[in-house]
């Protein structure tokens, strides 16, 4: 009983969230170094606002944000000190490709990760690498409008074959797009798409969704041929959505809501364009430009394993304006009057995980992987840096307690865990710091103030049972 004994506990980050060191290295500038902290931060709506570039105005969290270009060995020590098994990080695109359209990648980047891969295989921590985590070089974004473009598979190809060779025999599991449903929500951050005057908005992104969707595919042919050890998994902002009634129209209103969502994973794992989406989009007039081959490719090289985040669940409704919304821009749902919120509006709600689960493994029958779960809290540390936080804690214990029930008494396949913001990052959603979810506090505000030292918090020994337990002893 109880989770596989090889489980991969551990913690997620991603590149643009912690690295900083936005220069340096050669790295190019991408569409996540210039947005600026704040509720709205993403130039979605045509021509209303758009940030190609910095302003004195602003503070852009992500050039500096917890300075791990300089701080990765010590961070790496404290995770495996955690006893972490693995190890989620992103890759910065632009630290490889600086401009994305490059034949040639740029070494220093691509020596940077390396020398991260060998220091967590150091202490027997497995890398798990997200190749692209919401970033897309500037260049790509004002030359081709990022992936509305064709041409952007053709860079991501590159990418691939340059990081599937270099990184053979460091790296074997691989996530092609964090998120990538996330492109539908918050389109800027997702995948580098803005908007001019005229757009059908909606037809774009299916179109970037589509050349996401064949980049992914391609990067999993690239991944199986250049090391049949490579396993490659899709990656999706989960969390199932609950009718507000039992009145059909409100189950039916959840069940579209998944649709659009589960759209990106079912070509994904099942290779092909699901019959509902098809005739959604003959519906709305939206005609995704297929090129040949596309069908074949997408058939042909669906994913190993299917990996999301969790949050919360979601609640659907046919008439959401008579009810109350939640909190937060991006999956703003409406209020599940039985759950509790965190400070920062996100409902808590650990069975949602392990429904959730149930949901995604009654679909796809593969291997999951539940790679970003979390308490974003307010941390109060004392004059050592030491946080008593109990509430992440007990968020976390309940969470890792669903996620057995649905191993144990589900059935569930379950490849491992790792919490979001193990070490305390920039929020992808506002920019802040205040925004914490780590086991590791690092001393920086929002306004970029702080010596950047990092501290232990109460969670960090107790993950570090957990990991040690192997999820047997949830105790604080
Ligand atoms: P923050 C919204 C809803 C669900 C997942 O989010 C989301 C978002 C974006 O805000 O993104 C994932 O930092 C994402 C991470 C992000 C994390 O959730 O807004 O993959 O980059 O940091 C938490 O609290």
């Amino acid at each position: 009983m109880g989770f596989r004994k090889d489980f991969l506990w551990g913690g997620a980050t991603a590149a643009n969230q912690c690295e900083g060191g936005y220069n340096e290295g050669g790295r190019g500038l991408a569409n996540v170094d210039v947005v600026p902290i704040g509720e709205d931060r993403f130039p979605v709506i045509a021509g209303k606002k758009k940030m190609f570039d910095f302003d004195d105005e602003h503070f852009y969290p992500a050039k500096e944000a917890i300075d791990m270009y300089h701080h990765w060995k010590e961070d790496i020590k404290l995770f495996a000190e955690m006893g972490f098994k693995t190890y989620r990080l992103s890759l910065g695109w632009s630290r490889i490709f600086p401009q994305g359209d490059e034949t040639e990648p740029n070494e220093e980047g691509l020596k940077f990760y390396e020398d991260i891969f060998k220091e967590c295989k150091k202490y027997g921590i497995e890398p798990l690498v997200t190749i692209t985590h919401f970033d897309c070089p500037m260049h790509l974004v004002e030359k081709y409008g990022a992936w509305r473009s064709r041409e952007l598979v053709g860079f991501y190809e590159n990418l691939c074959n340059v990081i599937f060779n270099r990184y053979k025999g460091l790296v074997k599991y691989w996530l092609t797009f964090n998120e990538i449903n996330m492109i539908l929500h918050a389109p800027f951050m997702g995948a580098g798409l803005y908007f001019e005057e005229g757009d059908n908005v909606e037809q774009v992104k299916y179109q970037a969704a589509h050349h996401e969707l064949v980049a992914s595919a391609i990067a999993t042919k690239i991944a199986h041929e250049v090391d049949p050890e490579n396993q490659v998994g899709c990656m999706l902002a989960a969390g199932s959505y609950y009718p507000y009634t039992p009145k059909p129209e409100d189950v039916w209103a959840g069940r579209q809501e998944e649709r659009e969502n589960y759209f990106f994973i079912d070509v994904q794992s099942r290779g092909e364009y699901p019959a509902y989406a098809l005739k959604e989009m003959a519906r709305k007039g939206i005609k995704v430009k297929m090129e040949e081959g596309d069908k074949e490719l997408l058939k042909a090289h669906t994913v190993d394993f299917i990996s999301f985040s969790y949050y919360s669940s979601r609640v659907a409704t046919t008439d959401p304006e008579l009810l109350e919304q939640t909190a937060g821009n991006i999956f703003a749902s409406v209020k599940n009057p039985y759950l509790e919120a965190s400070e920062w509006g996100w409902q808590i709600d650990p069975l949602g995980l392990r429904i959730t689960m149930n949901d995604l493994y009654d679909r796809y029958q593969k291997p999951l992987f539940i790679v970003e779960n979390g308490l974003g809290a307010v941390d109060t540390p004392d004059e050592n840096g030491y946080v008593e936080d109990d509430y992440r804690i007990d968020y976390l214990s309940k969470h890792v307690e669903a996620m057995r029930d649905a191993v144990d008494q589900d059935g569930v396949d379950l490849l491992g865990y790792t919490t979001w913001g193990c070490i305390d990052l920039v929020s992808a959603g506002t920019g802040e710091m205040k925004k914490r979810y780590g086991f590791i506090y690092v001393d920086r505000d929002n306004q970029g103030n702080g010596t950047l030292k990092r501290s232990k918090k109460k969670s960090f020994d107790w993950y570090k049972k957990v990991i040690a337990t192997n999820g047997e002893d949830l105790s604080n």
